[in-house]
């Protein structure tokens, strides 16, 4: 018997570049699915693997979810709680706070957070909270892709205004630098990417599927991409296919770097990157061939050198010419202030009275094992037991009895678990919030489909709470979530947040993007800058460099740990049909790597290095070059026998900007187990 079905359309607020649109189907007797919504543009009725599994299962199974506030009750990462009221819960915590804030300051009082959702309230209101405290950040991009966006400032004045998506319909190529789509991106794996008329060209270690589906994959060895952008520039420039007239008028620093490019020949970016010298002319000719887009992955610049490779590569458009116009330009991802959204009307950024204590990530482990500058911890938005470095350590941290520490979630994860006060975060079902894509230039509604789960509550309303246990009185402290959307809405040219709801997802701009379209660089000369003073006053050359990093030493290994298909970041572990398809730690290497070692699949591996070492059972896949070797990042330490994922590998190096994550340079040995 049919039974009567509403259908709300809402979107997925995710750190991922799809923001899909999602059509959450209730059935009269309660029953409920989330669906890929078959009228969005990009989701066209599919969601990605992961999240049709998670948000079917884990997300609506109150067994799995976060439903109450908790207070600890057995010793620190235990995860042992009990439940309390969110009255006991905000009073117990405001006193903690001003305790710590009346005598040692609030700067000792530390949050982290990040994209666990990238809604823009749930996301942003409660910087307000954390303004007005007057708390230490840890500097949320530096886990990420801190030296990108630096990089990419250096040289073009800014970093979050890439092309617009749509614009590849008149590109002659479309390159993907170190970026993988068909995990992190999925639909524009399967639609945009086949869709675009121009030739895709794959520049990855990894041959994964976007990879094997391109027109040319050149796979490289990690961390010699500035190799291979000088060499693409020396045969652009052999084959006169530089605009000299374009450098001449909007370039600074061309004959600086002119005599490296002259150097970096085919044979010796050969060397430097292992790639064939015919693939690295084919890239080029490709390059070449008429307006080229470039898509610089997040991936590409977690390497030791990554803000250098970002400044190298960025040298291509610049020396062919490729903005201003149609089918031309680069991409890192796209930021909500070119949608009109005032990033500090969001954050409040005017209730901060004094400069901000900010900190790495890469530091945060070493931070936490000192009480006096550390003696609270907030973590909202993101599992830091799971993906940030020096796993070990920073476990050891969150375990100190003295550190106050609020964790607010949707699940129980490795951070929870180590937490004073647990806070239950509602899911993105259960709230209205605005979600822009960072790749796509629109604006979408999040629309609440169900009921907050047990006492769970949205970010917004938590901050709002706990300003009033705090007795801040300031307004826009407790500015509703109604009100807040209706602006933001009209900071981005629309009516009200009912517009958009009635919509759905729209373009902020009818006509397609053109990136930079009248050729001002918002830089110190107005010009692209590939010799920079501000990158000298900072300490960095002053040119690109275009060394590749040194090969690991004899018997060790590259290690990568890029996204998994399977999990956004650590988010979905909690779900069992996700553990499924995760398996036990893998560690993937090419056939000859694994002969060298007499290695099968299979095997169980110590792997390990100065920071720590893990069993992983080995696959052999080749889709690796020699040297290197991958296993996905995130899993939930907890949910292994050994506590820990490969990020208790990962000795928090920094790249060369930004205090940022160089996650993909770390090196590694392995045996059998
Ligand atoms: N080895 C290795 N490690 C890496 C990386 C790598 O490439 N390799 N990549 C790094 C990168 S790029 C990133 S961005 C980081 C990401 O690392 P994290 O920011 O830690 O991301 P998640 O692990 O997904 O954690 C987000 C948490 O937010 C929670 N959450 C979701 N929605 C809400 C909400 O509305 N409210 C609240 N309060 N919580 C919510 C989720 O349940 C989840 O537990 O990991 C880094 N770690
Ligand atoms: N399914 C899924 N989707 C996700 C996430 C997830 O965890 N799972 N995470 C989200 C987040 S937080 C982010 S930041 C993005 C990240 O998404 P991506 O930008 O795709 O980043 P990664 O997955 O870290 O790495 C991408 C590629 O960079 C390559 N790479 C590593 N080193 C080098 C190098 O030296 N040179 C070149 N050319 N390539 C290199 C890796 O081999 C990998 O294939 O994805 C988001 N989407
Ligand atoms: S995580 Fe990405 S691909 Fe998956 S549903 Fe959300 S937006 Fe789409
Ligand atoms: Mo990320």
């Amino acid at each position: 018997m049919a039974t009567e079905k509403t259908i709300i359309r809402t979107t997925c607020p995710r750190d991922c570049y799809d923001a899909c649109g999602i059509a959450v189907v209730k059935a009269e007797d309660g029953r409920v699915k989330i669906l890929g919504d078959p009228d969005h543009p990009v989701a066209r009725g599919a969601l990605c693997g992961k999240c049709a599994i998670a948000y079917n299962g884990a997300f609506l199974d109150p067994e799995r979810r976060l439903t109450q506030p908790l207070r600890r009750r057995g010793p620190k990462g235990s995860g042992d709680f009990v439940a309390i009221s969110w009255a006991e819960a905000l009073g117990e915590i405001a006193a903690r706070w001003r305790d710590i804030a009346d005598r040692h300051g609030a700067g000792t009082i530390w949050h982290a957070h990040y994209t666990g959702t990238c809604s823009l309230l749930a996301g942003g209101f409660p910087q307000r909270f954390f303004n007005r405290l007057g708390a230490g950040e840890i500097e949320p991009d530096s886990i990420c892709n801190a030296a990108g966006h630096e990089a990419l400032d250096l040289t073009l004045g800014l970093s979050d205004c890439g092309f617009d998506p749509r614009t590849a319909a008149s590109a002659a190529s479309l390159f993907v630098w170190g970026a993988n789509p068909s995990a992190s991106a999925p639909h524009r794996h399967k639609h945009w990417l086949k869709e675009s008329p121009g030739k895709v060209v794959v520049i990855d270690p990894v041959r994964h599927e976007t990879a094997a589906a391109a027109d040319l994959h050149l796979q490289l060895f990690p961390g010699s991409d500035a190799a291979l952008a000088f060499a693409l520039l020396h045969i652009l420039d052999r084959a006169g296919k530089l605009d000299r007239r374009f450098i001449a008028d909007h370039v600074l620093g061309w004959d600086e770097i002119a005599p490296a490019i002259a150097r970096a020949n085919p044979a010796w970016a050969s060397a430097a990157t292992g790639l064939d010298p015919a693939d690295i002319e084919r890239a080029a000719q490709l390059y070449g061939a008429g307006p080229a887009l470039i898509w610089l992955g997040q991936g590409l610049q977690r390497q030791p050198q990554g803000g250098n490779i970002f400044r190298a590569i960025a040298m291509l458009p610049a020396a062919t010419g490729n903005f201003s116009k149609p089918g031309a330009g680069l991409l890192f991802l796209n930021g909500a202030r070119h949608r009109g959204i005032d990033g500090d009307y969001l954050e409040a950024a005017h209730l901060r009275k004094d400069s901000k204590p900010r900190l790495s990530h890469m530091d945060l482990a070493g931070h936490l094992e000192n009480p006096e500058a550390a003696r609270a911890f907030v973590t909202w938005n993101i599992n830091v037991a799971a993906s940030n470095p020096e796993q070990r350590r920073l476990r050891q941290g969150l375990e100190r009895e003295d550190l106050f520490h609020v964790a607010i979630d949707s699940f129980a994860t490795d951070t929870v678990d180590c937490a004073d006060i647990v806070l239950p975060a509602a899911s993105f079902l259960e709230f209205d919030d605005l979600v822009l894509s960072y790749f796509d230039l629109t604006l979408s509604p999040q629309i609440a489909a169900l009921p907050p789960m047990g006492e769970a509550l949205p970010n917004q309303e938590i901050f709002r709470r706990l300003a009033q246990a705090m007795d801040f009185r300031d307004p826009e402290l407790f500015e509703s979530d109604a009100a807040m959307l209706d602006r933001l809405c009209r900071q981005a040219g629309l009516a009200d947040f009912a517009e958009l709801r009635a919509r759905g997802t729209i373009p902020h701009r009818a006509e397609i993007g053109i990136q930079f379209p009248d050729l001002r660089f918002p830089t110190p000369s107005g010009k692209i800058e590939i010799a920079s003073e501000r990158a000298q006053m900072r300490g960095y050359p002053r040119l690109p460099q275009s060394a590749p990093d040194p090969r690991p030493q004899p018997g060790k290994l590259r290690l990568l740990s890029p996204a998994s298909p399977w999990l956004m970041n650590s988010s979905y572990h909690a779900d069992p049909g996700i553990a499924r398809k995760l398996g036990p730690e893998r560690l993937i290497l090419n056939a000859r790597e694994a002969a060298r070692r007499r290695i099968a699949s299979g095997d169980r591996l110590l792997v390990g290095n100065a920071t720590g070492s893990l069993i992983m059972i080995a696959e052999i896949a080749d889709i690796l070059p020699d040297g290197t070797a991958l296993a996905h990042k995130s899993r939930w330490p907890k949910l292994d026998p050994q506590r820990a994922n490969v990020n208790a590998l990962n000795p928090g190096a920094k790249a060369d900007m930004a205090e940022s994550s160089a996650i993909h340079g770390i090196e590694i040995e392995i045996a059998h187990a």
